[in-house]
């Protein structure tokens, strides 16, 4: 029989997957749940055929320089690959892939709860009776902004970009995107959505901006203090794709100085940690902040699994994985 392939994990996944894995796979786990030391992932690489990493991990040019001979893919657990230097590892022959589609809906529906909680100030109202500061209603306390009949700007109208239009759509709001290219014309149609060739003009139109696209070379500080300062003042943003595509700092001082009424984070610029400039603003109830948890339901990460290992075995088998990543995507 075939001698199972070496697929070290750098995290815990759900029990269910890791059962899976250690079944089909000669799988070496990180037993605590802790991103892997420089060292650790070192070691990593040169021994295993298949590497499992997150987004916790930093997949550079000078760890796969260190790759031993036989690590042949790195099936990520994840969606977004900006982690790793997939150039460098293609270049090496490394086969890389990821985990789209199974966390489509669940990462929008995360979006829509994000644009709700600021512009209903649900942050804030969920404090107020736990910390017994309800001195009862008043007609004009904790009043928030109507969804209804706003304008969103998606800016990435990929699937999960899709997947919150479908959503804002029944809540009501227009849907506006910008993208590298025009969706197909039957998307469009369903969605109702306004195609902005140009980023800027949607940006000076919008309610509501929402960030879904991917972050590469291209898209890092897309939202730029410059495009920031283009908003509406009473306009909002979201973001659960990546903290690199917007300036973060731009957007701290415009909040700061009332030049932009608020902001959902889900993602931020260094993980785990967050600029203290937009903790302050969250402790003032002005931001909504998120540790990163647009995917993490229990089903995702499930699904998310089960694409690594068919990516894995797919690949083990001697065919093309079905979540290749490839450098168009970059
Ligand atoms: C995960 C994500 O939190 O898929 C992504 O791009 O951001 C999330 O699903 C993480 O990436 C898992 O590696």
């Amino acid at each position: 029989s075939r001698k199972r392939p070496v697929v070290v994990v750098t995290r815990r996944l759900p029990n269910a997957v890791e059962t899976r894995m250690r079944e089909l796979f000669d799988t070496r786990l990180n037993i605590e749940d802790r991103p892997m030391t420089a060292a650790e992932l070192a070691e990593a690489v040169q021994s295993a055929d298949v590497l499992v990493p997150t987004v916790t991990d930093q997949i550079n040019a000078s760890l796969l320089a260190q790759a031993g001979p036989n690590l042949r893919l790195i099936a990520n657990f994840g969606n977004g690959v900006d982690h790793i230097d997939v150039q460098a590892a293609l270049a090496r022959g490394i086969t890389v892939t990821n985990t789209p589609g199974v966390l489509t809906e669940d990462t929008a529906d995360m979006t829509m709860a994000l644009v709700l909680a600021v512009a209903r100030r649900l942050a804030e109202g969920i404090r107020i009776i736990p910390e017994d500061e309800w001195a009862g209603w008043s007609p004009t306390w904790m009043l928030g902004r109507r969804i209804t009949g706003k304008r969103l700007g998606i800016v990435g109208m990929g699937r999960i970009g899709q997947a919150l239009a479908r959503r804002a759509k029944a809540f009501g709001l227009s849907i506006h995107y910008h993208n590298r290219r025009r969706v197909a014309l039957p998307i469009e149609e369903e969605l109702e959505a306004t195609y902005w060739d140009s980023l800027d003009q949607m940006l000076a139109r919008m309610d509501i901006v929402s960030v879904n696209c991917p972050h590469t070379p291209a898209t890092y500080h897309l939202l730029s203090a410059r495009r920031l300062k283009l908003m509406r003042p009473d306009a909002i943003i979201v973001n659960t794709a990546r903290g690199e595509i917007i300036d973060e700092t731009a957007l701290a001082r415009m909040i700061e100085a009332g030049d932009l009424a608020g902001a959902g984070l889900d993602v931020f610029e260094h993980e785990p940690t967050v600029n203290p400039r937009l903790v302050k603003l969250a402790r003032q109830g002005k931001i909504v902040l998120l540790p990163h948890m647009g995917s993490a339901t229990e089903e995702s990460r499930f699904d998310m699994g089960e694409k690594v290992i068919v990516n894995i075995r797919t690949f083990m088998d001697g065919h093309r994985p079905p979540d290749r990543v490839l450098p168009s995507m970059l």
